[in-house]
């Protein structure tokens, strides 16, 4: 199935990698990926994510390559403000499509991205990949099994350092003309795929918002300068438009509540999610940096044995017929692009949608609305 990427950057490297490691971990595969087109914003950045990355095609005109009768998919890892525009042409082209998260800036420029992938009766995907840990996914089976019964409480974090640096760059992450929003849009909505998927739909939203930094030194070039550290002081600073850290407190629709923190200011956090999920019958705790376990507590175990215990996930679990065959040897970042390789193609094959598709994208981007209006109001606002 001939894929054609939309942006070199960062995540491009995630993605390819994805494309050439899924049928190595899950065989058959349900298709094999072939990298096809990879398009940048000028030719030479795209000759060299073309030779980089395997792709056979290189090409700096996405609107043409998107037209091609030998393009299946449209993977779109291109900065925020430009998602739209790219998934409502490739969906009138009859493409299946995959989105880089957040789907959109905003719930409004969202709603027709969905609208158009059903016009089309194509299959679509938001990339949080979060989700496909298998730590994660173990966590949704425990919950769908009853075993920790009822949802009562859903707590969870986004806590970087990165950025944490004043003189770190000004990457498109902080302007708000090509992000949409900071914190809350880039790794809050992370934290909302988590609390969806876990705990259900989420009803109403009550935020406090800041900008810790309020401008930062300005980047050069088109790649993003993420994870760079500091080194720009005395030059030139622009304007951070966005926030930097977000404290929400959710309420469910299941009557559940709970709270999200979301922050780029947390020196010694590095890519700090987690989640706990506290339940009528017991608990279940997960820390992305320690992505290979997921504590739970089962309160129906004897007295005398109740507490939490880690569970390494391997082959016992969910997607290890794939991944590793040992527990803890490692699931990583790319690991979680992996499985969602795989869970995309394998709904492409069988025509069904995936989850999350962009139907959660445009959830998530109006509750991601909802929070910066809540900050601005300082009052609860249902979503
Ligand atoms: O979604 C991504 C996160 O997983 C973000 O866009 C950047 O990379 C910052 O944190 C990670």
């Amino acid at each position: 199935m001939n894929v054609a990427m939309i942006g070199g950057g960062f995540m491009g490297k995630a993605h390819a990698m994805a494309y050439a490691a899924m049928p190595m971990f899950f065989w058959p595969a349900p298709a094999i990926p072939v990298r096809k087109v990879v398009v940048d914003v000028t030719e030479a950045a795209a000759d060299d994510a073309r030779d980089r990355f395997g792709f056979e095609v290189s090409s700096s005109d996405w609107k043409s390559v998107i037209e091609r009768d030998d393009v299946d998919v449209v993977d779109i890892v291109t900065p925020n403000d430009s998602h739209a525009e790219i998934a409502i042409a490739a969906a009138k082209a009859g493409k299946h499509i995959i989105c880089e998260k957040p789907l959109a800036r905003t719930g409004e420029e969202a709603r027709p991205m969905l609208d158009a992938v059903r016009e089309a009766g194509v299959i679509h995907m938001v990339a949080f990949n979060y989700r496909r840990t298998p730590a994660v996914a173990l966590a949704r089976k425990f919950i769908d099994e009853g075993r920790i019964g009822d949802i009562v409480n859903f707590r969870g974090t986004y806590l970087q350092d990165w950025s944490a640096d004043p003189d770190s760059p000004l990457s498109w992450r902080f302007q708000k003309k090509v992000a949409g929003s900071g914190a809350i849009g880039d790794i809050g909505t992370h934290v909302l795929d988590f609390a969806r998927y876990l705990a259900g739909e989420i009803t109403g939203v009550h935020a406090v918002n800041r900008t810790l930094i309020p401008d930062r030194p300005v980047a050069s070039g088109h790649l993003d300068k993420l994870g760079t550290g500091g080194g720009g002081a005395g030059g030139e600073r622009g304007t951070v438009d966005v926030d930097d850290e977000t404290i929400t407190l959710l309420r469910f629709a299941s009557g559940a509540t709970g709270s999200l923190e979301a922050s780029r200011n947390a020196y010694g956090r590095n890519n700090y999610l987690t989640f706990e999920v506290h339940g009528t019958k017991g608990s279940l705790v997960f820390n992305y940096e320690r992505r290979d376990e997921l504590q739970v507590m089962f309160a129906d175990d004897p007295a005398d044995a109740r507490g939490f215990r880690t569970i390494y996930t391997g082959a016992a679990h969910p997607y290890g017929e794939g991944l590793w065959p040992i527990p803890a040897l490692g699931i990583g970042y790319g690991e979680t692009k992996i499985v969602e390789c795989y869970d995309f193609f394998k709904a492409i094959v069988e025509n069904t949608q995936p989850s999350p598709n962009f139907e959660d994208g445009y959830r998530i981007s109006q509750i991601a609305d909802a929070m910066i209006r809540s900050g601005e109001n300082g009052s609860w606002v249902e979503t």
